[in-house]
């Protein structure tokens, strides 16, 4: 007799800003049991499924879950039990139907991805394989062993925070290195801390703030944007590390944040820039520094111009969509259609189950487009999104600063993997990131 879903317990716990959020835990019929918990963004864009927050009660400030939770035991829970959790797509399409709104919006996609999450953990608990085994299993419908080596991803490591994500005079939200020059994960996060402790001591020792913003990269307040860069260039070097070789530079604007929808502008560096001038002012960045990918250089709903900006740049540095495209098969299409970007960010939130985040990756992977799977600036202990990457052979993954828990629990994931595999792994090999290893 196959294994069923005997229980479904949703719970609300707290995320790394300290608002409610959702874990749930799925008990099998054979005593295996599984959770899941969900991050919750700041810089949210506006076409990503609903979140679901109580927002009729001032109680946690309005961000209580209990609605969501809700629909977790009276809609989603009767339906569910006695399904096996290795029907992935089934789960998630029954979920959907449920639902029945365009964006989650009735039992929210906080409430579904939790669920979709531990049904793909106790899935993996039943056939005895790690997480990022069976999403690869369930991905390409392939056996591991007989594959080729799985990637390690590149992590895009986001040292200095500004935009929504602290409270200092930053625009640009996320100012992020990437270890690519590395033979391993191990000796490529060596690289990262080492940066990053050097940055600290290089900002105290000009009497800068080393307070961090939510995803843990320092917050200080600085005299331009460039200052950022100009900062992070130093510490590389004085940690002895190659920048432009060993260490290249990424970048997320969150342009959308940044947009005055009235003048068509976007204020940065004390000025309004048209979005053209603003893909100079981007061009003329790549040209100082070795900036390899820049995500949401444009407000979501500038697709015109997202066009002209992957013309300028995109041949050069990867154009990364995350507003744009919130995970979301029909705007992934669109984008490709439009040839507005060459790399897509996925937050398994932005669209709430697991198996719609996988088709987005595959209907980028099938468009030769990058693929960078990312946390959110709320997050929890939970650590999906490392076995994720590793699964879907992304290349590349997004998850913060190099201090506290929430996000080095993500790095620690990581190393755990990379030890499984040993040698059935190989280190940031993928096409996507314009650059050569020497
Ligand atoms: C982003 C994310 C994660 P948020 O913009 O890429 O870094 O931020 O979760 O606030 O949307
Ligand atoms: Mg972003």
């Amino acid at each position: 007799m196959s294994t069923k879903i005997q229980n479904i317990l949703p719970r609300m716990i707290l995320d790394s800003r300290g608002f409610p959020t959702i874990e749930v835990e799925i008990i099998l019929d054979n005593g295996i049991s599984a959770m899941a918990c969900v991050p919750s963004g700041a810089s949210t864009g506006d076409k990503e499924a609903l979140e679901l927050r109580d927002q009729q009660t001032s109680n946690w400030h309005g961000k209580g879950v209990d609605n969501a939770i809700n629909n977790i035991k009276t809609i989603l829970k009767p339906k569910l039990l006695g399904l096996s959790p290795l029907d992935t797509k089934k789960i998630d399409e029954l979920m959907i139907k449920l639902d029945g709104t365009d964006n989650k919006s009735k039992i929210g996609a906080n409430a579904m991805l939790a669920v979709s999450m531990a049904c793909m953990r106790a899935a993996a608990s039943q056939k005895n394989q790690t997480l990022f085994q069976y999403i690869f299993n369930y991905s390409y419908k392939k056996d591991l062993s007989n594959c080729p080596k799985l990637i390690m991803p590149a992590p895009m490591m986001n040292i200095l925070n500004g935009g929504s994500h602290a409270d200092n005079n930053v625009d640009i939200q996320e100012f992020m290195i990437m270890p690519v020059g590395f033979k391993s994960y191990f000796l490529a996060l060596k690289a990262g801390v080492e940066i990053f402790h050097t940055l600290k001591k290089l900002l105290k020792k000009i009497n800068y703030s080393t307070t961090i913003g939510d995803e843990g990269g320092f917050a200080p307040m600085l005299e331009s944007n460039e200052e950022a860069l100009q900062l992070i260039a130093k510490a590389i070097d004085q940690s002895g590390y190659k920048l432009g070789d060993e260490i290249v530079l990424a970048l997320d604007v969150a342009a959308s944040e940044l947009y005055n929808k009235n003048k068509k502008t976007y204020h940065l560096n004390n000025q309004d820039y048209s979005s053209l001038e603003l893909i100079e002012y981007y061009k003329d960045l790549c040209k100082k520094y070795p900036i390899v990918s820049i995500e949401d250089g444009l407000d979501q709903n500038d697709w015109e111009n997202w066009n002209v900006l992957n013309l300028v740049l995109g041949d050069t540095i990867q154009i990364v969509g995350d507003d744009l495209t919130v995970t979301n098969t029909k705007l992934l299409q669109k984008a490709i259609n439009q040839k507005s970007m060459n790399a897509i960010l996925i937050k398994l939130n932005q669209i709430g189950t697991v198996s719609e985040t996988i088709d987005a990756i595959k209907l980028a992977q099938k468009n030769n487009l990058g693929v960078i799977i990312s946390h959110r600036s709320g997050e929890t202990e939970d650590t999906f999104i490392s076995d994720l990457a590793v699964a879907t052979n992304a290349g590349q993954i997004k998850t913060g600063s190099l201090c506290r828990t929430d996000r080095t629990a993500k790095y620690n994931q990581l190393l755990r993997i990379e030890g499984i595999l040993k040698n059935n792994v190989v280190y940031a090999e993928n096409n996507f990131i314009k650059y050569e290893k020497k």
